[in-house]
């Protein structure tokens, strides 16, 4: 089904998420999966993978592309499952905001603090928060190797104020505390494949990998078209057409 269900459409308005179990197909994660570990683990000790600390000092890994061209990671965020899912879930015309893998390497992987995405992508000149984040377990992701936590409902609250703290975005912290005692705290476990659509006001974070696995995800951010940066801030999130492409194209991809 391209666009969400009934019952999909009103968790994400009242929880602010909701997992979409089976979003890949299992040949198409391990496609997927193969193919970017391969590209990734190779360019992870190159500048273009960034490294972002925790409180700890532990790392985690992240791959952000400023454009989605014809490699596998550009057609799958092209996909027309995550395009309709977005554009139903947004409600307006959109395109891609950003594409990204975020990865959680055994036993090193650190933690991302409490955010909202919308909390930094307001910085890059977004007026609204008519945008949304689909993030792809492209491995097992629980609570040892550090799978999203989310604050389920809290995207009522608004855009939160955020401080800079070791190269991560958080939110204030008498807001999170405040935060953290209204609303239900909940660990998504995800199998490989699944997928998490949230929206860009729900507080998230993960902890740690202190297992011997991996815990990867391929996050692709929308946008409603109007909703573009006002400015250029950053060389990612600016409109560019969103070329819809059809389901699993990125299989047939280099
Ligand atoms: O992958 C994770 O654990 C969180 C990533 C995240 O929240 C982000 O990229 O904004």
């Amino acid at each position: 089904m391209l666009v969400p269900s009934k019952e999909e459409m009103r968790a994400y308005e009242v929880d602010g998420y909701f997992v979409r179990k089976n979003f890949l197909s299992e040949p198409e994660v391990v496609d997927f999966r193969d193919h970017a570990r391969r590209q990734l683990e190779d360019e992870a000790n190159s500048s273009t993978v960034m490294e972002k600390g925790d409180k700890s000092g532990k790392k985690t890994l992240l791959k952000l592309w400023n454009h989605a061209g014809d490699d596998k990671f550009g057609m799958l965020a092209r996909d027309e499952r995550l395009a309709r899912m977005s554009e139903a879930l947004i409600g307006e015309e959109i395109y891609l905001y950003s594409h990204k893998m975020t990865m959680k390497q055994p036993r090193e992987g650190g933690a991302w603090e409490w955010h909202q995405d919308f909390g930094y992508w307001y910085n890059n000149g977004c007026l609204s928060p008519e945008m949304l984040s689909i993030w792809i377990a492209l491995d097992l992701s629980n609570k040892a190797n550090g799978c999203l936590q989310v604050l389920k409902g809290s995207h009522i609250l608004g855009r939160l104020d955020h401080v800079r703290e070791n190269g991560q975005t958080n939110v204030d912290k008498p807001y999170l505390d405040a935060a953290t005692e209204r609303f239900e705290h909940v660990y998504v476990d995800m199998n490989p494949g699944d997928a998490l659509v949230f929206h860009s006001n729900l507080l998230h974070r993960s902890d740690a990998n202190n297992s011997d696995t991996y815990r990867w995800g391929y996050i692709c951010s929308y946008n409603a078209v109007h909703n573009a940066p006002f400015t250029r801030a950053r060389e990612y999130g600016n409109y560019e057409e969103l070329k819809i492409v059809p389901a699993g194209s990125f299989m047939a991809a280099g």
